[in-house]
């Protein structure tokens, strides 16, 4: 029988003065109160040691760079791994990762209880755009400031546990979540960055964007009989509103925790991984039941083609 304590981290905004130590001790705290609460498995938000920066544009790489981390762990974040490891408490968190070569990725970490990293994923879906759009309310850049993710969506066995990790927009994609599902997940992790408002349509508010990020969590749940942990970064990042609704999701699609505010807060869920066995025995019992010979056009098409 394996059972963790899972929690989800949610984070309030972060100013772009905010320095990486201030945003660190707001993590570790994060994790403290966790830690107090039984939590063995912490997930934080996607880009975690910084305000959104993709909402921006910029030309100068030094001023890009200074978003990015060139290693992990690293001085400011070395004192997190350090309190994650005396606490047996295994994490994840986004971060914008420059790599020794010059690439930069929109990525995430996974360590086990002993605060080792055992896991890495670069964003596959990126959102937004790479030049500066006028028409938008705000810029979303990320396809500027990020290549797609070449690891490919991965898991590994942690604290007794199949975890994978996506990023944001991925959990929008079942092809995220299933890609995972063919390889036994039994918990994805999916922190995120998401605006309060659509800034190309200004008739879908809050509301709609809380909807259709529960249905993607939710569905994804259950369509590959997994846990699912959703967790925002939100709250007024220099006057740019990013929502919250962090939620905890069984392998029923069921939400077990939610957040209720847009500051930093605490999630948890005693999981028991045993029940994602009997979503994978019956309805998604995948070797028993998809038919691979109708899906090609999963992989050979990318846009949509109206052929009639
Ligand atoms: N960070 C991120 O991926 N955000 C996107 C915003 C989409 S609107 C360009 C999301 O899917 O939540």
């Amino acid at each position: 029988m394996v059972q963790l304590v899972v929690g989800g981290a949610q984070m309030g905004p972060i100013q772009h003065a905010d320095s990486r130590q201030v945003v660190v001790a707001r993590m570790i705290a994060l994790l403290e109160a966790a830690a107090a609460r039984g939590v063995e498995m912490l997930v934080y938000p996607e880009l975690a040691l910084t305000t959104f920066f993709p909402r921006w544009y910029m030309e100068d790489e030094a001023e890009i760079d200074a978003f990015f981390e060139r290693e992990m762990p690293n001085g400011a974040t070395a004192p997190l791994f350090e309190r994650a490891r005396a606490l047996g408490v295994a994490i994840t968190f986004g971060y914008a990762e420059l790599t020794p070569e010059g690439r930069r990725f929109n990525t995430s970490i996974l360590t086990d209880r002993a605060g080792a990293i055992v896991g890495k994923y670069r964003k596959i879906h990126l959102p937004g755009h790479s030049e500066y759009d006028p028409e938008r309310t705000h810029q979303h850049l990320e396809k500027r400031y990020f290549e797609p993710g070449d690891l490919g969506f991965r898991v590994w066995r942690n604290a007794g546990v199949v975890m994978g990790m996506a990023i944001c927009n991925d959990r929008r994609w079942p092809e995220t979540y299933r890609c995972l599902g063919l390889q036994g997940v039994e918990l994805v992790t999916i922190g995120y960055n998401t605006p309060s408002a659509n800034g190309q349509q200004s008739s879908e508010g809050l509301e709609k964007r809380l909807f259709h990020s529960d249905l993607s969590l939710q569905a994804g749940a259950y369509q590959n009989a997994t846990y699912v942990v959703g967790v925002a970064k939100a709250g007024i990042e220099d006057g740019h509103p990013l929502m919250g609704g962090s939620i905890i999701v069984d392998p029923d699609g069921f939400v077990l925790a939610r957040a209720a505010t847009e500051e930093d807060e605490l999630i948890l869920a005693a999981c028991d991984f045993d029940k994602c066995a009997f979503g994978k025995t019956t309805i998604f019992d995948f070797a028993r039941h998809r038919r691979t010979e109708h899906y090609s056009r999963i992989t050979a098409q990318t846009g949509m083609q109206v052929e009639v």
